[in-house]
């Protein structure tokens, strides 16, 4: 390995640290200081909800991730933008699972990326009440850290479509959420079965430890996929969009092959990146 390689594995590695830092931090607080009755507001449709402590969580990762690092960039769901200098970006997630934090459900995390001259090589989905940490660096693998004991992350070998438990995601628009029933109205009797759980980064890591076999849903955010797809991509899940577009907001497809080219057939047959 060259020097130069060298000295870039070293530094995903001073990012992967802090992102764990700052996520464990702002899971800290989530839990310790979570108020009995949460102040809510919407953001557009009237069950976007953010919390109070959406917004805690976005300052203390922002104060954190730029701590000495001034000229990074930072992107987060509650409004954080800032382009920065460096060429490194950090992508965060103050709570994904908004909905379930509220319901004291334990399907959310604290999701942060570090992108690295526009490419993420660092990733850290931290579900407190869960107690789980997925973690993942560009190239070196992704893994599992719960009750001290860390478990490397790696895909279920893809199973026939018919056999396939497949977790998916539904919008806040209502007419958005109307087509996205039609879909999953047609995909369920051609799968094993489907989940549900109300957090992206969640449903994505849950693939790549192998608690289901795929994942789609149209809408996602950057701020959403960005950690624990990189986890997933670790884990040897294949992700894109469907008719070989890229991964995005318009549709979001992880599954391993030949699953994924199974699911993105059928999902382009059902016109499921379009409402
Ligand atoms: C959530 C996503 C999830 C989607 C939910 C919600 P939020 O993000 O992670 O995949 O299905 O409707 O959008 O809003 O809780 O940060």
């Amino acid at each position: 390995m060259s020097s130069d390689e060298q000295l870039e594995r070293d530094f995903i590695d001073e990012l992967l640290m802090r992102a764990i830092l700052s996520a464990l931090a702002a899971g800290d607080m989530l839990v310790n200081e979570r108020a009995g009755d949460l102040e809510i507001d919407s953001k557009g449709a009237p069950t976007d909800v953010v919390t109070v402590m959406d917004r805690r969580s976005e300052e203390l990762l922002a104060d954190h991730l730029l701590s000495g690092r001034e000229s990074d960039g930072i992107l987060g769901e509650e409004g954080a933008s800032v382009d920065g200098t460096s060429g490194v970006r950090w992508i965060v997630d103050p709570i994904d699972g908004t909905v379930n934090y509220m319901y004291r459900l334990p399907e959310w995390a604290v999701s942060i990326a570090a992108e690295l001259d526009g490419e993420v090589v660092a990733g850290v989905v931290h579900a407190p009440a869960l107690g789980e940490t997925f973690v993942a660096g560009k190239g070196k693998g992704a893994a599992l850290h719960k009750q001290g004991v860390q478990r490397k992350l790696v895909v279920n070998q893809a199973p026939s479509m018919d056999r396939a438990l497949v977790a998916t995601g539904f919008g806040y628009d209502v007419g958005r959420r109307k087509k996205q029933a039609s879909v999953v109205a047609e995909v369920i009797p051609q799968v094993r079965d489907i989940r549900r759980a109300g957090a992206a980064s969640v449903d994505i890591c849950s693939l790549a430890a192998g608690r289901v076999d795929a994942y789609y849903e149209r809408g996602l955010k950057p701020w959403d996929h960005a950690a624990a797809g990189l986890i997933a991509q670790e884990a040897g899940a294949t992700i894109g969009g469907l008719d070989g577009q890229p991964a995005g907001e318009d549709f979001y497809l992880a599954a391993p092959e030949p699953l994924f080219s199974d699911l993105s057939e059928l999902l382009a047959r059902l016109d499921a990146a379009s409402d």
